[in-house]
């Protein structure tokens, strides 16, 4: 199969209608485009999505989710919908022009609303992702970020979305066909990736290349990919360095800026028909391809050639040859990889999964060479240095008076004598003259007050420094709310100090527990306000008859049999 390099259908007006649709534009209704649909508009503007030619009206939404197919029978599989929220649909009149914005607030594009509908998100969730399970992360972003209204229309491009990073590696569907046309490249293999390059990858798109008789495009995904996969920054630096491992005349990376929904089988064919925009011949479909990884259940969502067998359905419709792989797995014997239905009897196979992958970075273990390159291994250990070296937070929860900024002054002079990180202690008063100066203790104060320190904390951790906090924290939600955000970026450590209510009473070191029997200090936590004991902190401290160096003491031999600090 040969490709049709032809230019590719566009969005975009001209540069001077855009000048002035730009002005015009200013004056319309104007929604703020999230990370997901900059990414979506960009490709539908570029032609990535062609044939779409706006975001999907509620005849094409329906009939993609139930037959992966517009209205008009073009082969589409994915949703790709405008979902706004309920306030921003009742300003929308049908018919009207609205302007979509980016995150900074530029214009760029307007859309004509044909449609507006509340959609059937469990309907969704069940015919494309396969199960109304929110551990699917599509499914997630359906029922928790997703608007509850969803618009539908034509878009008229005026400008790309801006890019600062990368710029000369990402290509336009029509700036790859040209750069194809340029090289004379006729056969094309696309290896569509949202990891870094190990062995295994090179090893596989060496033989796709060679099978296919075709040039190799690298083609990873820098939109949207799994959460919690690689940052793209880093994988980024990792195919540019192991680049040059490949033959320079028939190999190129290109960076694509798709927002993937890990939508297993149904992507799969969503990706060939991108790659087909983007004037590839050939696409390779290894195992499990776009695998959103576990259902609540435990179990795959898909079976690991689910993808390769619907794809296999639609190549010849679709334009793009499918080029199958097993999964590749090392035989020791042979020093070299082989799919794993091709391996030689009674040799030995070594694997390394993508979470002992995570566990040996994690814990500043060996990465073997069979593996990956060591300028990959290399990237990787900047970007996530050893446990050890990583950022986390320290939180301590309990009562007033119970003994926490004692505890966690203690704590903070420890780890400073041990050195290497910075370390912030975001003490509960000190926060209180600082940052919350305005806040009171209503639930509302004092959800607001915690999430600035959670908020803090996990910049603190994010940059590798160590965060102590030391707030009341009386409501277990809000803390696990802190959690999530700390655990984006390194450890997050919980630690109850459970001097009990009576005790911190008898102690009154500050004399507030007089003042609030006496009613004169109103909503004080443990006495006329509640406090949610934390069920499973990571550490429970008793300072009834423990000294606080002790105390302090316990800290730190959590954190060192958390790895969080070298024993
Ligand atoms: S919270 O709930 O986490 O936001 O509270 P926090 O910011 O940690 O509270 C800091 C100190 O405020 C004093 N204080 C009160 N505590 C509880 N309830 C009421 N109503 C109240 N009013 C003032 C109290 O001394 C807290 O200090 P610590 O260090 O905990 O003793």
């Amino acid at each position: 199969m040969a490709s049709n390099l032809a230019p590719i259908p566009e969005l975009y007006v001209s540069y001077e209608s855009a000048q002035k649709l730009k002005v015009e534009a200013g004056n319309l209704v104007s929604h703020d485009l999230t990370p997901r649909q900059i990414c979506d508009l960009e490709l539908l503007m570029n032609g990535g999505f062609n044939p779409l030619k706006g975001f999907l009206t509620e005849e094409d939404y329906d009939s993609v989710v139930e037959t992966m197919r517009t209205k008009d029978g073009a082969l589409w599989p994915m949703p790709v919908t405008l979902d706004v929220s309920e306030e921003f649909a009742a300003k929308v009149e049908l018919g009207q022009d609205i302007a979509l914005r980016d995150q900074e607030g530029v214009i760029l594009a307007t859309m004509t609303v044909t449609d507006k509908w509340e959609p059937n998100k469990s309907r969704e969730a069940e015919k494309v992702f396969g199960a109304d399970d929110s551990a699917h992360p599509a499914v997630n972003y359906l029922h928790n970020h997703a608007g509850k209204i969803y618009l539908g229309g034509p878009v008229t491009g005026i400008q790309q979305p801006v890019h600062y990073d990368f710029r000369a590696r990402r290509d336009t569907p029509n700036e790859l066909r040209a750069y194809f046309r340029k090289m004379g490249w006729r056969k094309i293999v696309a290896f569509q990736t949202r990891n870094p390059l190990h062995r295994a990858h090179q090893e596989l798109t060496f033989r796709a290349a060679k099978e296919a008789q075709a040039n190799l495009l690298i083609h990873p995904v820098v939109g949207m990919t799994k959460p919690g996969d690689v940052d793209h920054f880093t994988r980024v630096r990792c195919y540019e360095a192991v680049l040059d491992k490949y033959p320079s005349s028939t190999t190129h990376l290109s960076l694509l800026n798709l927002a993937m929904r890990m939508g297993g089988p149904r992507e799969a064919l969503w990706h060939a028909i991108i790659r087909k925009n983007h004037g590839l011949t050939h696409f390779i479909v290894g195992r499990d391809h776009a695998g959103p990884g576990n259902n609540s259940q435990g179990e795959d969502f898909y079976g690991p050639y689910d993808a390769q067998d619907l794809v296999r359905q639609h190549q010849e419709e679709v334009g793009i040859e499918m080029v199958d792989f097993k999964h590749m797995v090392y035989v020791q014997e042979k020093a070299q990889y082989y799919p794993i239905d091709e391996v030689p009897e009674n040799s030995t196979v070594l694997n390394i999964s993508g979470t002992e992958l995570r566990r040996r970075l994690a814990e500043g273990l060996e990465i073997p060479e069979w593996f990956s390159f060591p300028e990959v291994v290399k990237e990787l250990r900047r970007t996530k240095p050893p446990r050890a070296k990583q950022g986390f937070t320290v939180f301590f929860t309990g009562f007033s008076g119970s003994g926490k900024s004692t505890i966690a002054n203690a704590l903070m002079v420890k780890l400073m004598e041990m050195g290497g990180r910075p370390v912030t202690l975001l003490d509960g008063d000190i926060v209180r003259k600082n940052l919350s100066s305005e806040l009171g203790f209503s639930k509302e104060h004092r959800d607001l007050n915690i999430r600035r320190i959670g908020y803090v904390a996990s910049e603190i951790t994010k940059n590798g420094g160590i965060a102590i906090c030391a707030p009341i924290a009386p409501y277990a939600t809000t803390r696990r709310a802190v959690r999530e955000d700390v655990e984006n970026f390194g450890a997050f450590i919980e630690v109850h100090v459970a001097t009990s209510i009576e005790e911190c009473e008898r102690r009154d070191r500050k004399g507030l527990y007089k003042l609030a029997r006496e009613g004169k200090i109103k909503e004080f936590t443990g006495i006329s306000d509640p406090y949610d004991v934390p069920e499973t902190p990571e550490l429970r401290v008793e300072t009834e008859g423990t000294d606080v160096d002790n105390c302090a003491h316990q800290v730190i031999l959590k954190l060192e049999q958390m790895g969080l600090i070298a024993g």
